[in-house]
């Protein structure tokens, strides 16, 4: 069973990913999303790169979450959301491990290996954050080491420790802004 601050966060998750307020993660929201992102950075649908972020965020859904769509309805209540992090099987943290690699690559726009304060700032104002200093929070504490930018390693840690970390002060707790 997870824990109900555990609970807590996955909710505050698959509510800001829930972009059309309908109680229910679809393709769609995803979508909205990288189109959010693509257009924050200014790029056109004639771009590839627009296309390759709504390529991503299409995978994440294809790769990650459509496993936790039981009934297979193309729509993944938050029930079924927990669920399935509740059950999680190894094979499915590797294949976690390729979500992560996926989420990074689409945050890490400009390919510079790793995510800026702005790269982070575009992301979490696609997912609704309007607050500056949660914004500042976030990304202060996912950037571990304090150099200033995202590493892969930093990123798949505190993504990790939000999904499981039941330390009320740890602050991967900030991961996607507002809490
Ligand atoms: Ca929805
Ligand atoms: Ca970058
Ligand atoms: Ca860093």
């Amino acid at each position: 069973m997870l824990s109900p601050f555990v609970q807590r966060k996955l909710a505050s998750a698959f509510y800001k990913y829930d972009q059309e307020k309908n109680g229910l993660l679809e393709k769609e929201d995803l979508q909205l999303i990288a189109k959010r992102i693509a257009e924050s950075f200014g790029l056109k649908k004639e771009d590839s790169k627009y296309q390759e972020i709504l390529d991503t965020y299409a995978k994440v859904w294809d790769h990650y979450l459509s496993a936790a769509d039981t009934d297979g309805d193309g729509k993944v209540s938050l029930i079924e959301f927990l669920e399935v992090r509740e059950k999680m099987p190894p094979s499915q943290l590797e294949k976690n491990q390729e979500v992560n690699k996926l989420m990074f690559d689409c945050l890490d726009i400009d390919g510079s290996g790793t995510i800026s304060f702005k790269e982070y700032e575009i992301f979490l104002k696609a997912l609704g954050e309007t607050n500056e200093e949660s914004i500042k929070r976030a990304f202060e504490s996912i950037d571990i080491n304090k150099n200033g930018s995202i590493s892969r390693d930093e990123y798949a840690k505190i993504r990790s420790d939000y999904g499981s970390s039941e330390d009320p002060e740890d602050p991967s707790k900030w991961f996607l802004g507002s809490f």
